[in-house]
């Protein structure tokens, strides 16, 4: 089976039908010869991930599919879909979307479903394309395969859970968080039971794997002789690049040599991707020249977050520092607005979006990082806690010294919200 390019040795023992094969041969990151002339589309709708990665600060896109350090806009459905008629009417070639974070794809099902089920009915033609931690693929390959997506990432770091629990910090899976090896094995179970039941429904299969010097650098030939038994298209080993804020941010980057010469030994297992950018979730245009700055919308059409979660205590009003209203990444004293939430943990209701500037009551007193924090605390006197991605010493203690609590994560807007009921929960009951 050719991969249509220079895609290394060429070698695999996926089995594809001429319909996706025609696919294959338009898809910029499966065909090397495709990558010049074939444009694809990220489509950012899948805020949310159920995994926690050493190598990721999810203030940023998800690091198995895209470079760290660029935020992505977030789309609902039918955002997406004005998104990609806009996009197609300027750029030639647009033979592919993808959805591809900026956290996992099917840790967002339905908005995912939803976003290939609106444009499949304005473009049939188009090529849709899924990346994923693989996590929830058990579930959703039958369904995925249904649609008509005949091409699907997955990241698999390793074979071994001891490895795997090097890689993942947690594993949330059906309402439980599960850590170290525990959770890595749970993680590769589903992985590979959904990566078999992809290649034998014919979808054309990727490997992510992230190459992370000592840890399962050596473990890597492996997983590459796994999965091309297992019928898989093409692997893309992927430098690590360390991520600000990761557990991982002191490690080296993965080097050049160091990759190639991995790719090398592989290459004579499985073909090789080598051409890929580690572009953005919302990338758009020809692989090595994004054209996704011409195409943002002014804060995307974001999703009101409302939430139901479990918890059985009383009613909080809660300050969260979130550009889009989805992950909470931004830093306490920089936010110039607050979302207030009300909820008691298992219902959250959205309550108004707060200015901060119109505290300040000018340039000449509020021209210090001193006054701008007070005035930001005066703004949220009324809440029962600030939840921030971070938040400076000072800041915090002046906001205890009100009865406010405060909470640094980089979590999304409603785990933040449930993590902050659960730790004025526990404080009213140690008052009690
Ligand atoms: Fe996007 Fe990924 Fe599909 Fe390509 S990207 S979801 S397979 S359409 Fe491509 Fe970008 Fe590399 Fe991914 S260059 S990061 S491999
Ligand atoms: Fe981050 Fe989730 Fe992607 Fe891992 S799978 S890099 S935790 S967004």
């Amino acid at each position: 089976m050719k991969c249509g390019g220079s895609c290394s040795q060429k070698i695999t023992n996926a089995v594809l039908s001429p319909e996706t094969l025609e696919k294959t041969e338009r898809h910029p990151c499966y065909s090397f010869g495709a990558h010049h002339k074939y444009s694809r589309m990220h489509l950012p709708v899948a805020p949310r991930c159920n995994i926690s990665c050493n190598y990721c600060n999810r203030k940023f896109d998800c690091v198995n599919e895209s470079r760290p350090g660029v935020t992505s806009e977030i789309l609902t459905p039918e955002s997406a879909m004005d998104k990609f008629d806009r996009v197609k009417e300027k750029i030639n070639h647009l033979s592919v979307v993808g959805i591809a974070g900026p956290g996992d794809a099917l840790a967002n099902w339905e908005s995912t479903r939803e976003s290939i089920k609106l444009i499949r009915q304005v473009d049939p033609n188009v090529v849709f394309c899924l990346s994923t931690n693989g996590l929830m693929l058990p579930d959703f390959a039958p369904e995925i395969v249904k649609l008509g997506v005949n091409h699907v990432t997955v990241t698999l770091n390793s074979l071994d859970p001891e490895i795997g629990a090097k890689i993942y910090r947690s594993v949330n899976y059906r309402g439980r968080k599960y850590q170290g090896s525990e959770g890595a094995r749970i993680l590769l179970e589903n992985q590979l039971k959904g990566i078999e039941y992809l290649t034998q429904h014919g979808v054309a299969v990727k490997i992510n794997i992230v190459m992370i010097k000592n840890i399962n650098d050596l473990h890597i030939p492996v997983i590459v002789k796994k999965v091309k038994e297992m019928g898989v298209f093409i692997t893309n080993i992927m430098p690590l690049i360390p991520a600000p804020g990761s557990a991982f941010e002191n490690y080296p980057q993965t080097s050049m040599k160091d990759l190639n010469a991995l790719r090398d030994i592989c290459e004579l297992d499985l073909q090789q991707m080598r051409h890929c950018k580690q572009c953005r979730a919302d990338a758009i245009g020809l692989l090595n020249e994004d054209r996704s700055q011409e195409f943002t919308t002014a804060r995307g059409k974001v999703e009101e977050t409302i939430v139901h979660q479990s918890s059985d205590a009383g009613r909080y009003r809660l300050a969260v520092a979130s550009k889009h209203g989805v992950m909470i990444d931004q830093h306490f004293g920089y936010a110039s607005e607050f979302t207030i939430y009300e909820g008691n943990g298992m219902d959250f209701e959205l309550v108004e979006r707060r200015q901060v500037e119109k505290y300040c009551l000018g340039v000449e007193e509020c021209d210090t990082e001193e006054t701008r924090r007070d005035k930001i605390i005066e703004a949220l006197q009324d809440c029962d806690a600030v939840v921030s991605m971070r938040i400076g010493y000072h800041a915090g203690k002046r906001l205890a010294g009100s009865g406010i609590e405060s909470l640094e994560t980089c979590d999304t807007v409603e785990n933040g919200l449930v993590q902050a009921v659960n730790i004025l929960n526990g404080k009213n009951k140690e008052i009690a």
